[in-house]
């Protein structure tokens, strides 16, 4: 089953909304299987935008990542990884449609509130590196299999 990593970033703790987030994914029908509160060390933030290494708002990216706590979880289904990006919207949450995370809460690109995987192999690489295999959970809902 697929799986992906998504991360509420500190303004979306900040600013009240870890449950209106998680609701987004949980009423959509997938299955958390991983979640923690942490506050992220300087070398995971840049271990996670490692390929942002050049790009001109790398610092201002770990500076942010690293200023507050953050919400990493893992969440598993059929196409979860492409469902979840829609579920989020535009990396610029300006031109994020309204419906989409971003599109609903969001005005700044640097303050977008939710990270999500942008690839299956992504999300294996993300998940290894902020999640202990012991840390996710194997489980499957209780409910009647043609819902899914
Ligand atoms: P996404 O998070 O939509 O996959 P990426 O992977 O292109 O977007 O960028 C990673 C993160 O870098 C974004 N979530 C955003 O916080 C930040 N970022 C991207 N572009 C900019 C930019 N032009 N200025 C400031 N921050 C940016």
């Amino acid at each position: 089953m697929e799986r992906t990593f998504l991360a509420i970033k500190p303004d979306g703790v900040q600013r009240g909304l870890v449950g209106e987030i998680i609701s987004r994914f949980e009423t959509k029908g997938f299955t958390l299987v991983g979640l923690k509160f942490l506050n992220v060390s300087r070398e995971l933030a840049e271990q996670h935008y490692a390929v942002h290494r050049q790009r001109p708002f790398f610092a201002g990216l770990v500076e942010f990542i690293t200023s507050g706590p953050v919400v990493a979880m893992v969440w598993e289904g059929d196409g979860v990884v492409a469902s979840a990006r829609k579920i989020i919207g535009a990396t610029n949450p300006l031109t994020a449609e309204p419906g989409t995370i971003r599109g609903d809460f969001g005005i700044n690109i640097g303050r977008n509130l939710i990270h999500g995987s942008d690839a299956s192999e992504t999300a294996k690489h993300e998940i290894a590196l902020w999640f202990r295999e012991e840390e996710l959970v194997n489980w499957q809902p209780h409910i009647t299999p043609w819902l899914h």
